[in-house]
């Protein structure tokens, strides 16, 4: 490694570090020092919303890694200035050849940018949670994580709307087992209790890791190590100095003890969960599709039994044939009503006008990312068509019933004479159409009971997991 170079020459003096950056997919990597395979690592996670100090205790850990002391009166930057002003972009730093200095084995921390606040908050706030996932899943990118820092403002009220969605998107990754390693991170501390705040975090049903007294775990800084040291400011910059090196003492000695949280096999469930989930929901319609169009024959049975009657033998003379008023269930394409705020969409297949992933489909930006499709093609629709032939839009298909009157002809029409069959009576033709639409009606049953019980079992091994609305319309039909 090259030397630092000099930023700041007062006291502190100022080091931006020399680093290393790469990519690892679409997320950028920025390493210090040479990794060595055989040493251990941990991984911390750091969310929270902007301004809070995220990029800021990056490069507090780094020097607690490398043992600097306030009478040192230096201070090494990791997170380049440019990076500290509002961090744009998933940023995974990784700190090597520091171990067994202060600590016995080597970091990996992944600064995230803050969650809302920008104009566009909610393509935001996905995009981010889009490059985590990405993150962990790729063969490159994270396996596991040691701890979730959520970190916050101490004496501002911290518990929005926002971290909530932060951290449900974090707990929907990692299964219920995150509790146990999600601290809290409290910056810009006066080193008292942060009573309020924490009580926001149970309020707000945001669970953390608990000590022996039934708290949740939080640790205290006050990172302003970086701030020009005056005759005045220089006991209240010491304070803060010891606070944030007890809070680093403390979130460290956490963070050696705390077992590693294994994302990968826990992403790969809760992909395939989101995906069974679509797809028993795709059949579920399907089989309400097939149970009207039954629907439809019976009632045309019907009408043309009733017709048979009233056709009287003055009827039959004066007219060939009486029309039938009879149900036509069809699909229709509608905008898919605003219940949350306007963010909700469906993938919708347009050759098979199926919804392939309604509701539910918040994590893919797109068709082609949807978690129903594998190797490009939807395992959800009648035809499994490949993905380009799918959007992801503010609309979804509707099953809908409208009254028509038919001919003969155009009943005699409809459910045509199979070409070479020997002919057959239009009755007999319906008797036929109706045990065709009720053997298949079994066969999505079937099918949509099979992944039922894939889905159950998967299920079984993940705990938070509360509720599956499905369960009972599947099991009742
Ligand atoms: N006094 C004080 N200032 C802090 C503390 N932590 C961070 N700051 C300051 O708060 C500002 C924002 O800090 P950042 O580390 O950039 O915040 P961030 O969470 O990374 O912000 P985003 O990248 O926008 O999400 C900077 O000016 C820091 O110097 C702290 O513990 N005490
Ligand atoms: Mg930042
Ligand atoms: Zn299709
Ligand atoms: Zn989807
Ligand atoms: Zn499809």
């Amino acid at each position: 490694m090259s030397g630092p170079e000099k930023l700041c020459s007062g006291s502190p003096k100022i080091y931006q570090l020399r680093t290393k950056i790469q990519k690892i997919g679409s997320l950028t990597s920025v390493t210090v020092g040479e990794k060595q395979e055989t040493k251990p690592n941990k991984t911390i996670l750091l969310v929270g919303e902007t301004g809070t100090g995220k990029s800021t205790l990056v490069n507090a850990l780094f020097n607690y890694a490398v043992g600097v002391k306030f009478e040192d009166e230096i201070w090494f930057q990791v997170v380049a200035n440019e990076d500290r002003r509002q961090t744009s972009d998933v940023i995974v730093y990784q700190i090597f050849g520091f171990e067994n200095q202060t600590l016995p084995f080597s970091l990996t921390i992944i600064d995230t940018p803050g969650y809302g606040d920008t104009q566009d908050a909610d393509h935001n706030n996905i995009r981010i949670n889009q490059k985590l996932m990405e993150l962990f899943q790729s063969a490159d990118g994270i396996q596991e994580v040691h701890a979730v820092g959520l970190v916050m403002k101490d004496r501002e009220n911290p518990v929005s709307d926002r971290l909530k969605y932060i951290y449900d998107f974090i707990k929907s990754q990692f299964g219920k087992d995150v509790e146990k390693n999600t601290v809290a991170l409290m910056t810009n501390s006066q080193g008292e209790e942060p009573a309020d705040t924490l009580e926001a975090l149970e309020a707000a049903n945001i669970k953390c890791a608990k000590d022996e007294e039934n708290e949740i775990v939080c640790f205290q800084f006050d990172n302003r190590q970086d701030k020009k040291q005056t005759k005045k400011s220089k006991l209240s910059l010491e304070n803060a100095w010891r606070l944030s090196r007890g809070g680093m003492e403390e979130f460290l000695g956490f963070l050696e003890n705390s077992p590693p949280l294994q994302q990968k096999v826990v992403m790969e469930d809760q992909k395939e969960r989101i995906r069974l989930t679509a797809c028993i929901q795709n059949l579920q319609e399907r089989i309400r599709f097939t149970e009207l169009n039954l629907r439809d024959v019976e009632r045309t049975q019907e009408a043309l039994c009733i017709n048979k009657q009233k056709m009287t033998d003055l009827i039959k003379k004066y007219t060939k044939n009486l029309n039938v008023l009879i149900p036509e269930t069809y699909k229709d394409m509608e905008p898919l009503r605003d219940e949350t705020c306007g963010s909700d969409t469906a993938v919708i297949c347009l050759v098979c006008k199926e919804n392939c992933h309604y509701p539910g489909c918040t994590k893919a930006l797109n068709a082609q990312q949807c978690e129903v499709m594998i190797n490009g093609k939807c395992t959800s629709c009648t035809n499994t068509c490949p993905a380009s032939e799918h959007v992801k839009q503010n609309l979804r298909f509707v099953i809908k019933t409208k009254m028509v009157e038919r001919s003969q002809e155009a009943l005699e029409q409809q459910y045509k004479q199979e070409a070479g069959e020997k002919k057959v009576k239009l009755s007999e033709r319906l008797e036929k159409e109706k045990m065709k639409l009720t053997t298949k009606k079994r066969q999505l049953i079937n099918e949509a009971y099979g992944l039922f019980i894939q889905l159950q079992e998967l299920a079984k091994n993940d705990d938070s997991i509360d509720d599956f609305p499905l369960v009972s319309s599947v099991t009742s039909s």
